[in-house]
């Protein structure tokens, strides 16, 4: 591929937008005074050495980027909880700044990996000067739990490419059960937050009519 610069450039630009809205989402639910289901936002465009690589390895076409590989913009969005997943990528069908194009839930189907993660395709229409060009991009949405297990793993992976020593894939399947027992503790936590609010609220209600 020639020019880098100009097949990047819209993927560049959806990154810089999204990241603008999809934290907007968060500020929101902090003026309602909410919980947010949005604990933080990142996002990257795919180094070209990696986007190279993945065409490689997945057999597809320098001239099919733009289709087949539906990573090269990628947003991750992080939650407290489980449950909060679930509220944000119904916050992200709701929308009609974008189409969501494909689903995939890792979460209630882990990879074999362990890895667990939400992710979301959408086609995001990005203004150039050329027009309007629509790009695809990939929303991975997942608690603090499951992105620390995955950044890690992404570390070894690179490190071992793939193949890992005996005992480093036995650790990291048990970090990863470590991980989704935090998931379900922080879960368990949450209701009884929860209950202790609609006590307190009934409470404050009654006192307020007595
Ligand atoms: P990056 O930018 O280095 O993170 P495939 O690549 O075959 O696994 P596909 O079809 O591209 O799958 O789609 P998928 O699995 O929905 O999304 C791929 C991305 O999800 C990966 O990007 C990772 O970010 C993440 N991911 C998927 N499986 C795993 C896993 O087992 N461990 C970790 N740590 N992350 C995973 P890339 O291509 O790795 O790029």
């Amino acid at each position: 591929m020639e020019h880098w610069d100009d097949f990047l450039a819209p993927y560049k630009q959806a990154i810089v937008e999204l990241k603008v809205k999809l934290k907007g989402m968060r500020t929101e639910f902090e003026r309602d005074h909410v919980h947010s289901p949005i604990e933080f936002v990142t996002g990257r465009v795919k180094p070209i050495i990696s986007i190279l690589d993945k065409a490689a390895k997945k057999n597809i076409p320098l001239d099919k980027l733009d289709t087949e590989m539906q990573d090269i913009a990628g947003l991750r969005m992080m939650c407290q909880f489980v449950d909060d997943i679930k509220k944000v990528v119904e916050l992200l069908r709701m929308r009609n700044d974008f189409e969501i194009v494909e689903e995939r839930d890792y979460i209630s189907h882990k990879k074999a990996s362990g890895y667990r993660s939400y992710h979301v395709v959408i086609r995001y229409p990005v203004q150039t000067i050329h027009g309007e060009k629509k790009i695809l991009v990939e929303i991975q949405i997942r608690t603090l739990a499951m992105n620390f297990w995955a950044t890690v793993e992404h570390s070894l992976n690179y490190k071992y490419k793939g193949d890992f020593p005996e005992d480093i894939q036995v650790r990291l399947k048990r970090a990863a059960e470590a991980a989704f027992s935090l998931d379900e503790e922080m879960s368990q936590i949450r209701l009884e937050i929860q209950e202790a609010q609609r006590i307190f609220s009934r409470k404050k209600e009654t006192l307020g009519k007595a």
